[in-house]
């Protein structure tokens, strides 16, 4: 059993080399409390992690009614005991001094303590009054892909069918709709193809934009045991920086930022021209070859080595690499989702897999990853504003099923549209259309683009803001009412990761004072709200997690993200991936191994949308392009980015992570060796711009973009020229009086420089493509050398 107090020094711990097709081995993580011992834990809780999308299964140890550490759980299928650095350490945030204990409103400008039923009055009351004023388009909620799988659901039910408002979304939007929408594109549906087990299988293993190493370490662990065990795969690695990744690939493509689909169609272009295809395949299986064909045919890798800048002969042999794969596991995750034409790019990786057959067999993975611990949840729950069960909006027949599963007229269910975006909540907000903005979960004063937008709109007099949340967060600062939420390791319900693992987290201890689990805020909500269902009962029949999970069971069967055959004691043996009927009560490896059912017109989650403007494809036309429900091969020409370089921006900005934050850091940035791992923000960018630029390593630099500053220390590092990299963890700068928003001066939270555009199709905002300068504020001195090198080191 491996004791690591070093896995800040080494993430991924000691390797257990395996051979292609054996079980990935075991190995045991454990992580107490200083001083605590074996002896001291009077039991161990089942869980599942939540700083990150691996869904690495785990018990927590329990002392003294407190939290005392962690272990792995060898037995489970997605971790074999194994747990990541955040883990290990990060749930000592939890009995953080600073937790929200009691409810706060705001009066006379100020945030005060109260009651709950003074908050909760306060709520029931603002919402009631927007009703019978200004109707359910004046109501909206944000959420989050971080609760449980049972919240999301009532939340979903309580906003449609109670409020009756298309305004509800999670950050998921921010995360992996880019995941689920190319999902839809090419199979009709949201819902992850592949398995984690892929990688034991593959004989080839390509991550488009995905830093692995960093931000699902156990999943990258169990990468590099293949790679050091006999008959290791082939790497293909795309990614603008040098990651831990990049440096264990056979070959590392390093494009300019924004160029993903250029460079994919390039290597389309290879692969069909060297005949590398399945043809049998693609004619039993697919709609659209024809059309590819002839997008990709002019996209040689000479033209595409002018628009990314990377060599035509590197673009040429990982085209060789994954043309000559016979067990090809990919995964797709931000530097593709938050990237420039990220629908379109992430659709490509689909279409690789498809032309050459990589489907539905062991080692033929399709990963569209996701990031947060229970994104899955919050999408296939309908939280991210689609109908529950991955339901098509446009489809009166599903509408109708979901009426009757409420036992409510279609006319209550939203409809007439698709669900309102996040950032066009926020632009609804701004212009003063909607007035309530429940926010559960996240923390858009720190993870939306153009921070200063973003604050002006919270603050505003006339939106009635509520957060929900663990702490006083840089959004509850601007709350009219704060909720304290109990959290992990506090409640009980379910979680699924990114390849459909579902997982149950049980309650370990009490939550702190007053905080409450968000399930139980959403169901008093709707018992003051007394929303009924159309026959007078009322409209939510659950009282407690298990009984949520049986409701959404219920709205569950028949869909592709099908729960019935799962239940909650089943899952105290561990974890087991959706779907699973009663007819394969051990749940799905993979999706996809005999047709494509939800792809046909009638069960499709969507018809599509065109790739390059985000246009809704008709039903009609839908009907005619794929009657029989195939795989659709959609084609997407390359564009440029909408914000270029210029003299004045001459470099190109990406934001992103580090192995020891999660986020905005409000848990991660709370356990002592997390912190001090990563202590403070810095930009990256490699010591030839940096001398081009007049800076060197240690250097206080500013970033600057036509949306606002941030200041930061250079870290000079291997990455492609013209390009900077900052974290987006660091939110309002510390100070001993506690965080200070940057009004007067740069800030430190990288979404200060963000910009406000999204993709099209997806509507993910553009994190990754932006134009920025760098300039010196102040030279490096001794001391501040040490600090940046205390940083992120992977
Ligand atoms: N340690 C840690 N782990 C996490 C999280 C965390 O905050 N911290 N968050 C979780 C969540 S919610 C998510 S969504 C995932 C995100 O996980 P990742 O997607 O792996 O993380 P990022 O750092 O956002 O971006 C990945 C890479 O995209 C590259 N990139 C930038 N622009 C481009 C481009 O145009 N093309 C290509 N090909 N690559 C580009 C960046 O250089 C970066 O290395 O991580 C999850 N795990
Ligand atoms: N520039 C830039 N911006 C980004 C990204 C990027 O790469 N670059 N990545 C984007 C992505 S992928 C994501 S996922 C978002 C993440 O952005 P956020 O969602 O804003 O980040 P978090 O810090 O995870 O915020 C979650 C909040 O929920 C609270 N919380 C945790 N557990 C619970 C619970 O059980 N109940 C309740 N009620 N609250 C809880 C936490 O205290 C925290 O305040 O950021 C996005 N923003
Ligand atoms: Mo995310």
């Amino acid at each position: 059993m491996s004791r690591p107090n070093d896995r800040i020094q080494d993430p991924w711990g000691a390797r257990t080399p395996y051979a292609p097709g054996t079980p990935w081995p075991e190995r045991v993580d454990q992580r107490l409390a200083d001083g605590v011992t074996e002896d001291d834990i009077e039991r161990w809780v089942p869980a599942a992690s939540v700083l990150h999308s691996n869904g690495d299964a785990m018990d927590i140890a329990v002392a003294q009614g407190r939290i005392a550490g962690v272990r792995g759980r060898p037995g489970d299928r997605v971790n074999r005991g194994r747990l990541g650095p955040k883990d290990l350490y990060g749930w000592q945030a939890n009995h953080s001094a600073d937790r929200l204990t009691r409810p706060l409103v705001r009066r006379d400008g100020r945030l005060v303590e109260c009651d709950w039923d003074t908050a909760m009055d306060r709520l029931a009351t603002r919402s009631r009054e927007l009703l019978d004023t200004k109707g359910p388009g004046s109501i909206g909620f944000y959420t989050t892909g971080q609760l449980f799988l049972e919240e999301y659901y009532t939340l979903a039910v309580l906003a449609k069918a109670g409020i009756g408002t298309n305004h509800l979304d999670g950050n998921t939007r921010l995360c992996t709709a880019t995941a689920a929408e190319a999902l839809k594109e090419t199979f009709g549906c949201d819902g992850q193809p592949g398995s984690y087990e892929d990688f034991d299988h593959a004989d080839t293993i390509a991550l488009f934009g995905h830093n692995m190493a960093e931000t699902q370490t156990v999943l990258w662990a169990r990468v590099l045991d293949r790679l050091e065990g006999p008959t290791p795969p082939r790497l293909v690695c795309v990614d603008p920086r040098h990651t831990a990744v990049a440096r264990r690939a056979e070959v590392h493509l390093a494009p300019r930022p924004g160029t993903n689909v250029a460079l994919l169609n390039a290597l389309l272009h290879e692969i069909i021209r060297t005949g590398r295809v399945d043809r049998d395949y693609i004619e039993r299986n697919t709609v659209g070859f024809e059309e590819l064909a002839a997008m990709v045919e002019p996209c040689t890798p000479r033209w595409a080595a002018g628009i990314c800048d990377v060599p035509a002969a590197a673009i040429q042999g990982a085209a060789e690499i994954l043309g000559g794969a016979e067990r090809l596991t990919s995964t797709v995750l931000q530097g593709v989702y938050q990237s420039h034409q990220a629908t379109a790019a992430a659709v490509q990786v689909n279409n690789l897999h498809l032309i050459r057959g990589m489907l539905g067999r062991p080692g033929c993975g399709l990963l569209q990853m996701n990031g947060q611990p229970s994104a899955e949840n919050t999408r296939e729950c309908g939280a991210d504003g689609d109908l529950p069960g991955f339901r098509n909006w446009q489809n009166d027949e599903h509408v109708e099923e979901l009426a009757r599963i409420w036992n409510v007229t279609p006319e209550k269910i939203p409809h007439h549209g698709p669900p309102t975006h996040a950032m066009q909540m926020f632009r609804y907000a701004e212009q003063g259309s909607l007035r309530m903005l429940w926010i559960s979960g996240t923390n858009p004063a720190v993870s939306l683009p153009e921070l200063s937008r973003i604050r002006s709109i919270l603050a505003q007099e006339r939106l009635f803001v509520v957060v929900q949340d663990l702490f006083l967060t840089e959004t509850a600062q601007l709350a009219d009412v704060v909720l304290p939420a109990a959290t992990w390791g506090e409640k009980t319900g379910t979680l699924t990761n990114a390849d459909r693992t579902v997982h149950l987290a049980e309650k370990a201890v009490e939550p702190p004072g007053e905080a409450r689990p968000d399930l139980d805020i959403f169901l008093e909500y709707a018992r003051r709200m007394d929303f009924r269902d159309k026959d007078g009962g009322p409209l939510i029949t659950w009282h407690d997690p298990e009984s949520a999970f049986e409701a959404w069971q219920r709205c569950s069967a028949g869909r592709l993200c099908d729960y019935t055959g799962l239940s909650y004691d089943k899952l105290r043996d561990g974890g087991i991936q959706w779907p699973c009927t009663p007819d394969s009560p051990e749940g799905t490896a993979r999706l996809y191994t005999d047709g494509f059912p939800f792809a046909h017109p009638d069960a499709c989650e969507s018809y599509g949308k065109d790739l390059v403007t985000g246009a809704t494809v008709e039903p009609v036309e839908y009907r005619s392009l794929n009657p029989d429900g195939k795989a659709v091969l959609r084609a997407a020409e390359y564009v440029p980015p909408h914000e270029g370089t210029s003299p004045e921006h001459p470099l190109l900005l990406i934001t992103g992570r580090t192995v020891y934050h999660f986020h905005t850091r409000t848990k991660t940035g709370r356990a002592p060796e997390l912190n001090a791992a990563a202590p403070d923000v810095w930009a990256e960018m490699s010591p030839e711009e940096a001398s081009r630029q007049g800076l060197a390593d240690g250097d206080l630099v500013q970033v600057t973009t036509p949306r606002g500053a941030i200041r930061a220390r250079l870290r000079t590092t291997a990455m492609r020229d013209g390009t900077v990299f900052v974290p987006f963890h660091y939110g309002y700068w510390d100070t001993p009086q506690g965080h200070r928003p940057p009004d007067d001066g740069p800030g430190r939270a990288a979404n200060e420089t963000t910009i406000t555009d999204w993709d099209p199709v997806s509507k993910q905002p553009l994190f990754k493509t932006a134009a920025a300068r760098v300039t010196l504020v102040a030279r490096r001195d001794t001391a501040t050398r040490a600090r940046t090198e205390a940083g992120s080191r992977t």
